[in-house]
C-alpha cells in the first residue's frame, strides 16, 4: 500500500511506475527513470538491498524507506542515497524537490506524524488491482499499545490517528470500478488495530454498511467481547477479523507486555463472531522463554476446540528496533533478514533448543491444517451463523469453485474437498474455501521442511 501512498504524495510534474516483486519481473534494461525509491519489511530486507546496489550500480539513486530502513537507518544507508525514516507524508514532495535541485539529504526523518486530517488517500490506480485478490485500505494509523514484539512503533508511531470516515468512504467508491469479476474482491483493513476509539469504530462500520462490500480487518481481541460493536461489524460486512490472541500462556503474554488479553475469554471472543457470521483469525506466536514442548500441544488443541479457522502460527520473531530484540540480542544466531520471515528460529529459546521450536512449530501448523478438521471448522461455523440473514454461495461461485476442482486433476483431496464445498447449501461465499485450499497447501509445505529438518 505504502507505493499508493508514494504516488498520491507525488506532485503531478513527475510520473510514478510502480513493480511489486511478488508479481511483477524486473527488467533491468527497460527501467527508465531520475530516482528509485523502494519499501521493504525486514524479511525482504536483503532483497531490497541488493536491488538497491545494482540501480546504483547502473547509475540510478536510490532512496530506500519502510518499516526496516525505519528502524535500521545505518544499515539502509550503506545501500542508499537516502534513507527514509517514518511516514512518507511530511517529507516525500520536498525530498522530489532536493532531488530536483541536486540537493538530497541523507536522511529523510518523518519525526511528527502527520494529523489526521492531512492523511492523504491512496493513488489506487497505480496498481495493477487484477493481480490480487484483495483491495488494501487504512482508516486508521498507528497503535497507543506497546507489545515487545512489534515494531508498529517505527512506521505508525504509538499516537492513534483516524481518517475521516467520510473520506474511508470516499476511498471504497473510487475503488469499486476495480471490483466487477465473479468473485468479489474483499477489502482488507491494512490498520494496526481498528479498535482503539470506540466511538470512531462505530461509524466507520455504521458508514460501511450502506456500501454492501465483504472486507477484511483486524484489531484487539477485545473488540470480539463487544456485542454491539461486533453486529455491526457483521452488518458491514466484516467476513474475518484478525486479532492478536499470541498465547495460551498468561506468563508469555506477561512476557512480552501483552496488555488486555484475557485469556479466560478467548473462547467467548471467537464464539462471539462466529455466532456473527465472521471467521476468527487469531495470531499466535510460539517461542516466548516460558513456552517448553507442551506448549504446541496446548495451542492447538486450544485452535482446534474453538474452532479457530484461520490460525496464523509465527515463530517468536525478533524484528530490530523491539524490546524483544534488546532481550535476545546476545542470543541471536541468525542475521540473515531473509529468514525473519516468523517461520524460522532466529535465536537460541529458552526452555527449547531452535530445532524443537521449529519442528514443534511445523507439526503445529501441519495439525491445523488437515482438510478434515477444516471442515469441520466449518460445518461448525455454518452451523453456529446467522445464515438465514447472511448472502450464500452464488451460482457463480459454486460455478468456479468446481472449475477449480476440476482444474486440480492431480490432487484428489482438493478436488474432493471442493466439489464438497460448492455443493453447500450455507456455505458463505468462495473465498474462505479458496482460502483453506491454499491454507492447507502451505502447511503442507511446512510438513516436507519439518520431515527435513527430523532428517538432518
Ligand atoms: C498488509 C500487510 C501485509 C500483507 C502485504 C504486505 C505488502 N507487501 O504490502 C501480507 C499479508 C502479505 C503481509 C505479510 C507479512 N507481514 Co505484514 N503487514 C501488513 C500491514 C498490516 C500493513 C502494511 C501497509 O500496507 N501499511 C500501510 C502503509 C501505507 O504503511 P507503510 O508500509 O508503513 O508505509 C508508510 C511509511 O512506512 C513510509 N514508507 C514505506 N515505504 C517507503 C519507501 C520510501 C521510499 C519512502 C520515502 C517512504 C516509505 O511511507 C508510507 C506512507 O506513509 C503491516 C502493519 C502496518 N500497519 O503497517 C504488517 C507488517 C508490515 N507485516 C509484518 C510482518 C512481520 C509480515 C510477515 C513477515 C509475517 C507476519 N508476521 O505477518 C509477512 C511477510 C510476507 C513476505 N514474505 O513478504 C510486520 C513487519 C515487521 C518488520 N520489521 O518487518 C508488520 C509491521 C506488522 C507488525 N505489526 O509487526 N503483511
Ligand atoms: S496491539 Fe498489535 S499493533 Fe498494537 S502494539 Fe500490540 S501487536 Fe502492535
Amino acid at each position: 500500500m505504502a507505493p499508493m501512498v508514494l504516488a498520491a504524495l507525488t506532485p503531478p510534474e513527475h510520473s510514478f511506475t510502480y513493480l511489486d516483486e511478488d508479481i511483477d519481473e524486473i527488467r533491468f534494461d527497460r527501467i527508465d527513470a531520475d530516482l528509485i525509491a523502494i519499501t521493504a519489511m525486514t524479511v525482504q530486507a536483503d532483497r531490497a538491498y541488493f536491488l538497491a546496489d545494482k540501480f546504483r550500480l547502473m547509475g540510478y539513486p536510490v532512496v530506500i524507506g519502510g518499516i526496516h530502513a525505519s528502524s535500521c537507518p545505518e544499515e539502509a544507508s550503506m545501500h542508499a542515497d537516502a534513507v527514509c525514516m517514518g511516514e512518507a507524508d511530511n517529507y516525500w514532495a520536498s525530498l522530489l524537490e532536493d532531488f530536483a535541485s541536486g540537493q538530497l539529504k541523507k536522511r529523510y526523518n518523518a519525526k511528527e506524524y502527520p494529523p489526521v486530517i492531512n492523511l492523504i488517500s491512496p493513488k489506487i490506480d497505480v496498481v495493477r488491482h487484477s493481480s490480487y485478490s484483495v483491495l488494501p485500505l487504512q482508516a486508521t494509523k498507528g497503535c497507543p499499545y506497546q507489545c515487545d514484539f512489534c515494531c508498529i512503533k517505527f512506521s505508525s508511531g504509538n499516537k492513534y490517528r483516524m481518517k475521516p470516515v467520510e473520506q474511508v468512504v470516499e476511498e471504497i467508491k473510487a475503488y469499486e470500478r476495480f471490483n466487477k469479476g465473479i468473485l468479489k474482491k474483499r477489502y482488507h483493513f491494512n490498520d494496526d488495530n481498528l479498535y482503539v476509539n470506540r466511538e470512531y469504530t462505530i461509524k466507520l462500520f455504521k458508514a460501511l454498511r450502506d456500501l454492501n462490500i465483504q472486507w477484511m480487518g483486524m484489531g484487539s481481541f477485545s473488540t470480539a467481547l463487544d456485542r454491539e460493536v461486533v453486529k455491526l461489524m457483521a452488518e458491514s460486512g466484516c467476513r474475518n477479523y484478525g486479532m492478536g490472541l499470541e498465547s495460551v500462556s498468561a506468563e508469555s503474554l506477561h512476557e512480552v507486555n501483552k496488555v488486555g488479553n484475557k485469556i479466560d475469554d478467548y473462547k467467548k471472543a471467537t464464539q462471539m463472531l462466529i455466532s456473527h457470521g465472521i471467521i476468527p483469525t487469531a495470531y499466535f506466536i510460539v517461542g516466548f522463554d516460558s513456552d517448553d514442548e507442551s506448549t504446541f500441544g496446548r495451542t492447538v488443541d486450544f485452535l482446534i476446540e474453538n474452532h479457530i479457522i484461520n490460525p496464523l502460527l509465527q515463530i517468536m520473531t525478533p524484528f530490530p528496533g523491539t524490546k524483544v530484540y534488546e532481550r535476545l540480542k546476545d542470543r541471536i544466531f541468525d542475521k540473515k533478514w531473509s529468514h525473519y520471515g516468523s517461520q524460522k528460529c532466529v535465536f537460541a529459546p529458552k526452555k527449547l533448543t531452535a530445532l524443537q521450536l521449529e519442528s514443534g512449530f511445523y507439526w503445529a501448523a501441519h495439525q491445523l491444517a488437515e482438510l478434515s478438521i477444516l471442515k469441520e471448522h466449518l460445518k461448525y461455523f455454518w452451523s453456529h451463523g446467522p445464515w438465514e440473514k447472511n448472502p450464500r454461495l452464488t451460482l457463480s461461485e459454486r460455478l468456479l469453485l468446481m472449475y477449480l476442482a476440476m482444474g486440480l486433476k492431480g490432487n484428489k483431496e482438493y478436488r474432493k474437498f471442493l466439489f464438497w464445498a460448492a455443493r453447500q447449501r450455507d456455505a458463505v461465499d468462495a473465498y474462505q474455501i479458496v482460502s483453506i485450499v491454499a491454507f492447507n497447501h502451505m502447511a503442507k509445505k511446512f510438513e516436507t521442511s519439518r520431515k527435513k529438518l527430523s532428517a538432518d
